[in-house]
């Protein structure tokens, strides 16, 4: 016997896509940008090794392919960094581990005597499928890092990056939705989305 599943005509029409992260944060970013499109975002909680690697991509190429390995499911991850040029880069790809240790005032503290404060961030996300090789969208944002923390919204080093194109303020004194005009991880999500709203079928 052939059943149906009804869905309601007020549900958007889309395409699913899971989110491997274990950061609500950016789940909410990409769950706000990636509705643009019509297209679900679920949090999904996998084990997925994150290398220590100098580049973003080869960390999300190989969290991607270990993830699909560890879930069998068609699914994304977003590997990030922040890059303040008078530090020469850092923390980079070490950012996570840096905000863990020291966080945005152990930047300020290296910052002090900093003429010099441009900054950007920089996202990599890569979609990989079972059996399939994992594939990469990149964003990223000019800034400057600020002399002091300003704002309650946001995560990591939001209360210290004043994007070049906003009208002054941090990512953290923006809501969700106006940072994701600017950010880095908005404009990866946005190539994400392009391409796949054209590949494969529509789940529901
Ligand atoms: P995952 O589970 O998705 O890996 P994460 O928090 O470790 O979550 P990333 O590896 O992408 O995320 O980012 C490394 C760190 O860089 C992160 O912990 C933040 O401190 C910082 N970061 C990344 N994106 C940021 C953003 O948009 N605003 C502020 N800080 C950010």
């Amino acid at each position: 016997m052939e059943t149906k599943t009804k869905v309601s005509k007020d549900f958007p029409k889309g395409k699913v896509a899971y989110f491997v992260t274990t950061n609500i944060h950016k789940f909410l970013e990409a769950h706000n940008v990636l509705s643009e499109y019509k297209i679900a975002t679920a949090k999904l909680k996998v084990e997925a090794t994150e290398i220590q690697d100098d580049s973003l991509e080869n960390i999300a190429k190989f969290s991607a392919h270990d993830a699909v390995k560890n879930s069998g499911l068609p699914i994304f991850v977003g590997d990030a960094g922040l890059f303040v040029e008078a530090l020469n880069g850092f923390p980079g790809p070490y950012s996570a581990f840096v905000y863990r240790t020291v966080g945005p005032q152990g930047i300020l503290d290296l910052m002090q005597n900093k003429t010099n404060r441009n900054a950007y961030f920089q996202t990599v996300i890569a979609y990989c499928e079972p059996n399939g090789e994992p594939k990469t969208f990149c964003g990223k944002v000019e800034g400057t890092i600020c002399m002091e923390q300003k704002g309650d919204l946001g995560f990591g080093y939001d209360p210290i990056f004043v994007p070049n194109r906003g009208d002054g303020r941090t990512f953290a004194q923006m809501s969700t939705d106006e940072k994701n005009v600017y950010s880095h991880r908005a404009e990866a999500l946005r190539k994400f989305a392009e391409w796949y709203s054209g590949v494969g079928k529509r789940i529901f």
